[in-house]
């Protein structure tokens, strides 16, 4: 599917200005009636986007879901109206004229920016802006990953973006053009919004980059043009779809083109134009019709351009019904996002072994023992990291790099690239064909917490490797050492952040991130050795609740002692110290609060035990942990950043042993 489409229905009596204009009057009249928005970004591209999706774009509005349906991703989220224009203009059943009409209300499918999910033809969620472009490296990526392994005749299609000046101003941008060109992703078309204006005024208050050079640097092939000349448009994105490298076109814009004095303005930039500015607009573009109102013959050629795709979707379908059964049942497998039958079954048998064997050791080298168990038989793993392989454990033996020259490894090298390594993951899962995994250090997730964030937003099942989960890591020191992040991480909703105490509960945790389809999960994972503290085999997942008793007391409990990965090695010696001095305790194991916030009270309160003194152990800050420690509970932790020196030192310097434990405690209980 290289080419320019053939099929279009004629539509001698429209022109294409005339489709154009169809969508900066719906833009012009949705965010006038919401009285916010964003009416110049889909003014100006208006024109471009009506060559893309009349002539180029493969899209399919009965089937949207059509896995080789060219993707298209508007990275300047904020121009929503241009997406929901094209949506109900091509004939997506569900956005209808009057969701239009209920722009930026709630429970409506016109959200403030295009939101995955809420209406079909929204591939990813837009509006911090950069996110969208980066998402679309890791669907053009995917793209080339699935053509690998499924050929072109299941995975052949081309990754679409308008991006604003916005998006290019965005750091992650850097880092996405850069891994992109790195890794030649020529079938990705990027439509820059060159209207030098952004929020503030002119773009030339704040830059005076030449951004043809700089995605030039980057590996990219580029052209610039008039964005309101039709044939040049239409000529550029056939140059680009047959280059052999990526391709970023500069489209000169107006921002609110055909608005009598507001065009070319910021004015234009986020506000509703106003009655009279719209009335001009109208004369001014020759639109004479009243609001909301697309006349029949516009509205039928727009409907026309839904149905060319049907034609490519029928010949892939063909395609994908000659396809072997074992073939096509993979490539629906992988589409619906189950997990092989295999999965599951090798994590039994890996935990049966961890019963054997009870290892002593890293839970990121626990991490990447379960990965060597399930790569071989999960091909849908795509694993990464930014640039800490060694320390991460993320590559198995057998996984080869993806490179430029040859897309069927598995392994992604994503350079000291966070925020694009965590957009990346977002664009790989949504595309579908791939579970994503990336890693870095867990004090660096605030280098893509935006990503992670719309992994959750999302439901996305992405997962993050972060390793050094504490002063654990030692002698790096307070830089590198996360004292604040599980719980600004557990502050963000529908992500999991799994935290397990030895190699049992890896596998387990494991085990949940991948069964989840709809959340992404961190795993905070130790770089220093862990004693098992689960030395049996049990079929359950004990993790599956978020918390249980890990050991019980011998007799009633007076104590509570709850603690998270490495501190549970701590309760547990506490424990066996506590009860010598004749104080019974519990240890409870908290591998992910989510879960376990997430079952029944009763449950809870059977794990958490009722009037007995409450102890939480973490190498982190307290904050978070008073749901579980109440007002007079003891917290064993950190009070500020850490320090540089070998970890056992650190553990003593800040008080996170088991005497410090058994201190607090017995003061406690002698009252
Ligand atoms: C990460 C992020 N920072 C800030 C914003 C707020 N914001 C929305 S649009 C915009 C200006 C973008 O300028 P440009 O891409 O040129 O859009 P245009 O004015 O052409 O519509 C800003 C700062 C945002 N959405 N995301």
């Amino acid at each position: 599917m290289t080419s320019a489409m053939t099929s279009a229905a004629p539509r001698t009596a429209v022109s294409t200005l005339e489709m154009a204009n169809a969508i900066r009057a719906l833009a012009m009249d949705a965010v006038e009636r919401a009285n916010s928005g964003h009416p110049g970004m889909p003014m100006g591209m208006a024109d471009v986007a009506t060559v893309l999706f009349s002539e180029y774009l493969h899209f399919d509005p009965q089937h949207p879901h059509w896995p080789d349906r060219d993707r298209f991703i508007l990275s300047a989220g904020h121009g929503s109206m241009l997406q929901y224009a094209l949506l109900y203009l091509t004939g997506y059943e569900d956005m209808t004229l009057d969701e239009i009409k209920k722009f930026r209300t709630l429970g409506s499918k016109t959200a403030g920016h295009p939101e995955y999910g809420h209406a079909t033809g929204i591939e990813t969620t837009t509006g911090p802006l950069g996110q969208g472009l980066a998402n679309s490296v890791g669907m053009a990526l995917a793209e080339r990953m699935l053509a690998a392994r499924f050929g072109d005749k299941l995975t052949d299609h081309y990754t679409y973006v308008i991006a604003g000046d916005g998006c290019l101003m965005e750091g992650i941008s850097q880092e996405a053009i850069s891994l992109a060109g790195h890794l030649n992703l020529h079938k990705l078309i990027v439509l820059w919004d060159d209207n030098h204006i952004s929020i503030d005024g002119p773009t030339s208050l704040t830059t005076s980059e030449d951004q043809l050079k700089r995605f030039e640097a980057c590996g990219w092939a580029v052209a610039a043009i008039d964005g309101h000349d039709h044939a040049a448009i239409s000529k550029a994105i056939k140059a680009a779809q047959s280059n052999n490298r990526p391709t970023m076109i500069a489209c000169r814009t107006t921002i609110a083109f055909g608005a009598p004095t507001k065009a070319g303005t910021s004015a234009s930039h986020g506000s509703p134009l106003g009655k009279s500015e719209i009335e001009g607009a109208r004369a001014k573009l020759g639109w004479s019709h009243g609001e909301f109102e697309v006349p029949a013959p516009i509205l039928s050629a727009w409907r026309d351009v839904g149905k060319c795709g049907h034609a490519a979707y029928a010949e892939w379908t063909k395609h994908y019904n000659a396809a072997d059964t074992a073939v096509r049942s993979e490539f629906e497998r992988l589409m619906q996002k189950d997990l092989p039958a295999k999965a599951m079954e090798t994590l039994q048998a890996f935990k049966q072994k961890l019963a054997e064997t009870k290892p002593n050791e890293a839970t990121r080298k626990s991490s990447e023992n379960v990965l060597e168990a399930l790569v071989p038989v999960m091909p849908e793993l795509a694993g990464g990291s930014a640039d800490l392989t060694g320390s991460n454990n993320t590559k198995t033996k057998a996984m080869k790099p993806v490179t430029a020259k040859d897309y069927s490894g598995s392994y992604i090298y994503y350079g000291v690239r966070e925020h694009a390594m965590g957009a990346i993951m977002n664009g790989l899962a949504l595309h579908g064909g791939f579970i994503p995994y990336g890693g870095t250090f867990l004090v660096f997730t605030d280098y893509c917490r935006p990503a992670i964030r719309l992994s959750a937003l999302m439901q996305q099942r992405v997962i993050y490797v972060m390793t050094h989960d504490s002063i654990g890591l030692g002698e790096d020191g307070p830089t590198h050492q996360p004292v604040e992040h599980l719980a600004s991480l557990r502050a963000i909703p529908n992500l999991h952040v799994f935290r397990p105490c030895d190699a049992m509960e890896t596998a387990e945790c494991w085990a949940l991130a991948l069964a989840t389809k709809d959340s992404p999960s961190i795993l905070s994972l130790t770089r220093q050795n862990l004693p098992a503290a689960r030395k049996e085999y049990t079929p359950d997942n004990l993790c599956a609740r978020g918390g249980y008793i890990i050991s019980p007391a011998n007799g009633t409990a007076k104590v509570t002692l709850m603690a998270t990965g490495s501190e549970v090695s701590i309760a547990l010696d506490a424990q066996t110290q506590l009860a010598a001095k004749g104080i019974a305790a519990n240890v409870v194991s908290l591998p992910c609060w989510e879960l376990f916030d997430a079952q029944p009270k009763s449950y809870r309160d059977s794990v958490l035990g009722s009037g007995t003194i409450k102890v939480a152990i973490e190498a982190a800050l307290s904050f978070g942990w008073e749901r579980y420690i109440g007002d007079n509970g003891i917290f064993v932790g950190m009070k500020g950043f850490g320090a540089s020196a070998p970890a056992k030192d650190l553990y003593k310097h800040f008080g996170i042993t088991a005497e410090h434990v058994i201190e607090e405690v017995v003061k406690k209980v002698k009252g």
